[in-house]
């Protein structure tokens, strides 16, 4: 192997082996799933789908993409899966070319508040290319469905967009339905739902909160969150007309060649995340990060409480430091967490006022609730701590993951 890359891989396996990771958007995939990814599979161009190709010796890569979909559909219960968007933007620019038209009018979680970049921000392709209005969280920081309903006869939307980056409580899509239902019957209008579950496509895998598949137009992922699959995304929907628009929307209008091995890897992960073994980890993620949200709450720091795999940590208030300073600070003892917006943030999203803590990649390795209750008083020892203490955290931090699964050998 190239001795450069081969140094750097072997670097980022320490790193990642000795560190505690608490981003709420990463997990750590199976060796089989690490395996197809770097397949054969890599050098075969597929443009289209399976059956109507615009190559030749696609036979084989179609019986694997065929596999991922029939898997996909399964583990999601739903009628139409395409396993190709290479990312979770691209999905949702795909989903959107399906359901609305440049110019439409999309209703979405306001960004400060727990959203993606895709869903809005005037950075991302989302806000040049639609019009977006957004619906804020109620004043105890959880979704208002009165609110939502305001929004939706206010403003008149073709499309209610739900599923966040950064929401920690569960969501009822059943209550957004009926009232995009009851919106359309008492106007006449046409407005779709979509949802992006990206952060909970485990928790719904593991049947544990409501499913999306039941109640959106189209539901759009990634793969390699609480799902522990390869990078990539998918499109799910029960719409045999919407399919067929979502297809022409991901090739060729978006990408050029489905990257098969990447497709494998998610036929594999779809197959692991549809087993006991799958729902009892997620048991132990929510388990997880219940108990170092609470542990936390215990020691007098302002949590946001959780009924998913992440909670926000409000480090201005419980701390007196920003989001910023308090990534780089547990960086320093080998806790990897990101700072996030919280409900009302006051400062930009440069420094942010909160960090995102989530359990799913802990969980992969072993981490169990005890463990979870120690890596609060870690965290909440490292925020508050001298200078000189940090070297002692850090060696408690690397106590802990030296006991936990080796990341480079994890199966499922
Ligand atoms: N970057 C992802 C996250 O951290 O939530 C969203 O794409």
């Amino acid at each position: 192997m190239d001795k450069e890359i081969a140094r750097l891989e072997a670097l980022e396996l320490k790193r990642q082996n000795e560190g505690i990771e608490l981003i709420a958007s990463e997990n750590y995939p199976s060796v089989d799933v690490r395996a197809a990814q770097g397949s054969i599979f890599t050098a075969k161009y597929a443009e289209g789908y399976p059956g109507k190709r615009y190559y030749g010796g696609c036979e084989v890569v179609d019986q694997v993409e065929n596999l991922a979909i029939e898997r996909c559909k399964s583990l999601f219960h739903a009628a139409f899966a395409n396993v190709q968007p290479h990312s979770g933007s691209q999905a949702n620019f795909a989903a959107y070319r399906a359901l609305v038209k440049p110019g439409d009018k999309i209703l979405s979680l306001t960004l400060n508040d727990g959203g993606h970049l895709t869903h809005g921000s005037n950075v991302s392709f989302s806000a040049n290319t639609y019009s977006f209005a957004f619906y804020p969280l109620g004043d105890d920081g959880k979704l208002d469905y009165d609110i939502i309903r305001q929004r939706l006869f206010e403003e008149r939307p073709n499309l209610l967009l739900a599923g966040y980056s950064a929401y920690p409580f569960t969501i009822d899509f059943r209550r957004m339905r009926e009232l995009v239902d009851e919106y359309n019957a008492s106007t006449g209008e046409r407005c779709l739902f979509m949802v992006d579950m990206a952060h909970i496509a485990g928790q719904v895998a593991s049947g544990k909160c409501q499913n999306p598949c039941d109640y959106a137009d189209i539901v759009t992922s990634t793969t390699h969150k609480t799902l522990r699959g390869p990078r990539g995304g998918i499109i799910l929907t029960n719409d045999e007309a919407l399919a067929k628009k979502v297809n022409s929307a991901v090739f060729p209008f978006t990408q050029g060649g489905p990257l098969e091995h990447v497709i494998a890897a998610k036929a594999i992960a779809f197959a692991e995340a549809n087993t006991d073994g799958f729902r009892a980890y997620f048991d132990g993620v929510l388990a997880n990060t219940r108990a170092c949200n609470d542990e936390l709450a215990r020691l007098g720091r302002k949590v946001s409480g959780t009924e998913n795999h992440l909670f926000l940590l409000d480090v201005l208030s419980s701390y007196g430091i920003n989001g910023l300073e308090a990534q780089l600070r547990l960086e320093r003892v080998g806790i990897t967490t990101n700072k996030n917006m919280i409900h009302g943030d006051t400062l930009s999203p440069k420094y942010c006022s909160g960090l995102r803590i989530g359990f799913a990649a802990a969980t992969s390795r072993g981490c169990d609730a005890e463990q979870a209750r120690t890596i609060a008083r870690l965290i909440d020892k490292a925020l508050s701590c001298g200078e000189d203490e940090l070297d002692c955290v850090r060696l408690e931090v690397r106590a802990i993951t030296a006991g936990w699964k080796d990341i480079s050998k994890l199966v499922f």
